[in-house]
């Protein structure tokens, strides 16, 4: 992985084409393509990875890279960022630019017995003000 950038993302920790920026009134040439970050936080085993890998599965994405608790403990311990591109028409549909990507952060649960909670608030909070 390369230094400054999010596990399994593929792309910068920081985002030069400026997340959450819509341009309105700019002609979709004119806009640059943006990560939208959703970070996907809540209890250990609540189903965070499944909600992400369910979401992929049903725009007919691949998910393999996306891995839920398999029944034998807390699995996520990492940050990990899956990206997948908005469609054309979905984007000109909300007024966001083609090219655009989700950006779903998959986080470790609350009440985990390997990370403390305060770490997994310390991982946001890195990942939050490296953007
Ligand atoms: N019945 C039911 N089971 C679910 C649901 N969502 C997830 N599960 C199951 O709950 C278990 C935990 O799901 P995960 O998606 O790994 O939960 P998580 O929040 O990512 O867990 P951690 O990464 O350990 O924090 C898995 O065995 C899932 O199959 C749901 O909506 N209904
Ligand atoms: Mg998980």
């Amino acid at each position: 992985m390369a230094a400054g950038s999010l596990p399994n993302s593929g792309i910068p920790a920081s985002n030069p084409a400026g997340a959450g920026v819509t341009n309105p009134g700019v002609s979709n040439s004119e806009r640059k393509a943006i990560n939208i970050m959703i970070p996907v936080i809540g209890p250990s085993g609540g189903g965070k990875s499944t909600f992400i890998k369910n979401v992929f599965e049903s725009l007919g994405e691949d998910s393999q890279h996306i891995t839920v608790d398999d029944g034998f403990g807390s699995c996520t311990l990492k940050l990990a960022a899956h990206s997948l591109y908005i469609t054309d028409d979905v984007a000109d549909q909300h007024n966001i630019p083609q090219g655009s990507r989700l950006v779903f952060v998959d986080t470790p649960g609350f009440d985990n017995p390997v990370i403390y909670d305060s770490e997994v608030v310390s991982l946001m909070a890195n990942w939050l003000a490296s953007e």
